[in-house]
């Protein structure tokens, strides 16, 4: 078969036959990158005495169109020698990571190469990651492998800016690094380097920039320490903000400064990249002339504007990139959030990289992913969005998907490839991202829930095509476990790991009980069923004690199509042995109600103390008149309200009320502290508890608790 690169090339010809290089090689032309050398001295021997063959590296000159892109690179292997063209170091790494994938290694530590001419170069020019989420930001050492794992890709941008980093965002903007991290973020960057991966620092400064001087010397400052640390590439984010900062002309402005002011005057710094504070085109002022319009008009046309789409988590469409780019009056450079989890804590997002359109080579100035907190995970997602954004006409989600689990694990490819096929969706959130899952078994599992929800038995077949599938799950935790190298990545996935598993034994037992009945054995259907409520007993244990935070704690696996399918046919069962309605699930033991679309869509987290808004991670708002509740179900009484929404005058423009019909308020007295307090509702038959917009204004706050304590009435 034929050799298989990644990110696959523009244009290669590679030989089936192999040959044994006769000599080393002698290596000129590359004296001035000592890290590309070395990797080359990993591939091919690059020393010896006598005889030896060329490998030539050349500047590519006066080439024009796509080859003299940075990271374009010709690259031909024969017998007689080798040949690297490439307008800059970047592409001569590129072309020797090429050959990397080229050369295979026998026994005996001999090689073989193919004969191969390969002409190569990306389309899209700025490609990789942002570390642009909440949460725990990625360790040193997770970092230190990703770049590497970019440079292999052929990735060339990481720009950091984890939420939770306070000398990236409030309230240490201003503030130089301590002394340890900033050392740290010295030796990342000068991985970065080495992997030929633009390091892109960014600064978060717009929860408290006054638009003054001193402000815009702040920064500059702060870049110029940054810069002393070796980073050359800079990034200015007004995302989720409220306020005075989110003023297109003072961040115009303010930008502008920047760029005459450090980027002009340094001579060896990338272009700016600015993420706006209506970064998505759901959250966009429509109305000509406004804020997108004004940063497209007033923007020096140097800077990039990022962009996630037409909303915050969204497929990236050619349509939409036009009609943003419009606006803002250049081509978008993406911010794409897959598979960042941040709003989903307790899923994992392991499937294939889609909904990323392959006919936008033209629309966008960069693509990069918003991954998860867990680093070694993502890297499924990142694969993919290099295949994309390398050569995006040839991109195939699913191949890549293929490939990725491959490279990512490679010692148990099949048990991982079976891992992440299930632990793909994100569940029902706020952003209404949802993600394909289980793909191969759903058919097959819907076939079977018709049949046994109609009080029939599914065939001896279907039972045990499902089956197979259950036992593959309950092995797979364990393979990866002992097969795989990647020790960091098997610790990220551990807590899912043992969900899986016990979803495979739940699923195992599941399917034993449909068959004792086929087999009209109910004595052996009932112990099955026994075990099936154990198994799901210690599922709900896991849920409830690891991944404790306090957004969506817990740890769902096969949470789109297999678990629902394992507690249906657990249900059904159970109601036909023991009769009447067995509720599992308190679905419906609360409802949320809002008239602001921002909070619409959050979901509540609900147990049996408590009825609670998931945390939101933007800025909330209500609108004048608009509120936020909650309606306990007759089988909960209301307790006492604990409210946490971040604002210094929230009792200024809002009011806290109760009501029994849902018609007549009365107003609950509160007192706030910084926009947190509580409300004790005990001793009153509550239905109903809101908190109103008053005011005839817009009001924004953030959304990090609203949260009713209840017992059962
Ligand atoms: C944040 C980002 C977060 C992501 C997903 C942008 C530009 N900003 O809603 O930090 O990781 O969504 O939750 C965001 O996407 N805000």
């Amino acid at each position: 078969t034929a050799q298989q690169i990644v990110p696959q090339p523009q244009q290669a010809s590679i030989s089936q036959q192999r040959f044994t290089p006769a000599y080393y090689y002698k290596v000129s032309g590359l004296k001035k990158d000592p890290a590309t050398l070395e990797l080359l001295s990993t591939i091919v021997p690059v020393e010896g005495k006598g005889k030896s063959l060329p490998l030539k590296v050349k500047k590519l000159k006066k080439e024009e169109g796509p080859l003299q892109r940075s990271g374009a690179y010709k690259l031909e292997v024969k017998p007689e020698g080798i040949s690297i063209e490439a307008p800059d170091e970047r592409g001569v790494f590129y072309a020797v990571q090429t050959l990397s994938q080229l050369v295979q290694q026998g026994a005996d530590g001999s090689i073989t190469l193919p004969e191969a001419t390969i002409t190569d170069y990306p389309d899209v020019a700025y490609r990789g990651t942002v570390e642009g989420f909440y949460g725990e930001p990625w360790s040193h050492q997770d970092r230190l492998e990703q770049l590497r794992f970019y440079g292999k890709l052929k990735l060339n941008t990481y720009i950091y800016g984890p939420k939770d980093d306070p000398y990236h965002s409030s309230p240490n903007w201003r503030k130089p690094y301590p002394e340890q991290e900033g050392q740290q973020l010295k030796e990342v960057v000068q991985e970065a380097k080495r992997n030929k991966v633009d390091f892109v620092w960014a600064i978060h400064p717009g929860k408290d920039i006054q638009w003054n001087q001193a402000d815009s010397s702040a920064i500059i400052t702060k870049f110029n320490q940054m810069y002393d640390l070796g980073v050359r590439a800079f990034a200015v984010f007004f995302d989720d903000i409220s306020g005075a900062g989110t003023d297109a002309k003072m961040q115009a402005n303010m930008l502008n400064f920047i760029q005459r002011q450090f980027i002009n005057q340094k001579k060896d710094v990338a272009p700016l990249i600015m993420c706006p504070t209506e970064y998505n085109k759901g959250w966009a002022n429509k109305e000509p002339g406004t804020y997108l319009d004004i940063l497209g008009e007033q923007l020096d046309p140097a800077i990039h504007v990022m962009w996630t789409g037409n909303t915050v988590v969204h497929d990236i469409t050619k349509e939409g990139l036009e009609w943003v780019n419009k606006r803002i009056q250049r081509p978008a450079y993406v911010w794409w959030n897959f598979p960042v989890s941040d709003y989903v804590r307790n899923h994992l997002l392991m499937g294939p990289s889609y909904g990323i359109d392959t006919e936008a080579v033209h629309d966008m100035s960069g693509f990069v992913t918003n991954p998860m907190d867990k680093a070694e995970a993502s890297k499924v997602a990142i694969f993919g969005v290099a295949l994309y954004s390398w050569n995006m006409k040839t991109y195939d989600p699913q191949q890549a998907w293929e490939a990725a689990n491959q490279y990512v694990m490679p010692e148990a490819p099949e048990a991982f490839r079976t891992f992440n096929a299930h632990n793909s969706d994100p569940g029902p959130n706020g952003h209404r991202y949802r993600r394909d899952e289980s793909v191969e078994i759903k058919p097959y599992i819907h076939t079977f829930l018709e049949t046994y929800r109609d009080g029939l038995h599914p065939s001896v077949a279907e039972v045990s095509r499902l089956k197979q599938e259950f036992e593959r799950i309950a092995k797979a935790p364990a393979e990866i476990r002992s097969k795989s190298q990647n020790k960091r990545l098997v610790e990220q996935l551990e807590p899912w790991l043992l969900q899986f598993e016990l979803l495979g034994k739940a699923g195992t037992h599941t399917l034993d009980m449909v068959d004792s009945r086929i087999n009209l054995n109910p004595a052996a259907a009932w112990a099955n069923y026994l075990r099936v409520e154990a198994v799901l007993d210690s599922m709900a244990t896991v849920d409830a004690t690891l991944n404790l935070n306090p957004y969506q704690p817990g740890v769902k696996t096969g949470s789109l199509v297999l678990t629902p399918f394992v507690e249906e046919v657990f249900k059904i069962t159970g109601n036909h042995f023991l009769g009447g309605n067995q509720n599992i699930a308190s679905a419906d033991a609360s409802a949320s109600y809002s008239q602001s679309q921002r909070l619409a869509n959050q979901p509540l987290l609900v147990n049996n103390k408590g009825i609670a808004y998931s945390p939101m991670l933007e800025v909330a708002y209500l609108d004048s008149a608009e509120y936020i509740g909650l309606k306990p179900s007759a089988a909960l009484q209301a307790q006492a309200l604990y409210f946490n929404l971040s604002n210094n005058d929230l009792l200024s423009w809002g009011v806290f009320e109760t009501s029994k019909d849902g018609k007549v308020w009365t107003k609950a007295e509160a007192t706030a502290e910084r926009g947190k307090g509580s409300i004790n509702l005990a001793d009153q038959s509550i239905t109903y508890v809101r908190f109103r917009n008053a005011s005839d204004k817009r009001q924004n706050f953030y959304l990090k608790e609203f949260r009713l304590e209840v017992k059962p009435a």
